[in-house]
């Protein structure tokens, strides 16, 4: 828990989110300002800040945590894309790691 992380937050129900899973070590939410149709994070509940220093483990639940989003959001046919924003050049604008789930259209590559 880092006190002045919004998504830490989240996870301790001091803010609220739209959530559409929930592990006892992931959580994942509506983005805030969807970019896609389905535009989901899926976040570890431990503060890591970027996706390097989450251990394999944690990294390995949240991508499966991010299928299981893809599935319930009904796009995991027609396809989705994952993307950690790491580091200034990607603009990542929250320091606790999270995966971005999106999907629900036909998405550009490569990316902007
Ligand atoms: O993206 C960080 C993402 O986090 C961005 O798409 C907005 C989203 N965000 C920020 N605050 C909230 C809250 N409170 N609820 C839901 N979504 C939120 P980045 O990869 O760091 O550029």
């Amino acid at each position: 828990m880092t006190a002045d992380c919004v998504f830490c937050r989240i996870i301790n129900g001091d803010a609220t989110a739209r959530v559409v899973l929930e592990t006892d070590t992931v959580l994942a939410f509506h983005d805030i300002n969807p970019q896609t149709p389905t535009h989901v994070l899926v976040i570890p509940k431990e503060h890591f800040p970027a996706v390097g220093d989450m251990d394999p483990t944690t990294a390995g639940e949240v991508l499966a945590a991010a299928h299981q989003v893809a599935k319930a959001e009904g796009v995991d046919e027609s396809g989705y894309r994952l993307v950690f924003n790491t580091g200034p050049d990607t603009g990542q604008t929250v320091f606790h790691v999270h995966c971005h789930v999106l999907g629900g259209r036909e998405l550009h590559w490569p990316p902007g």
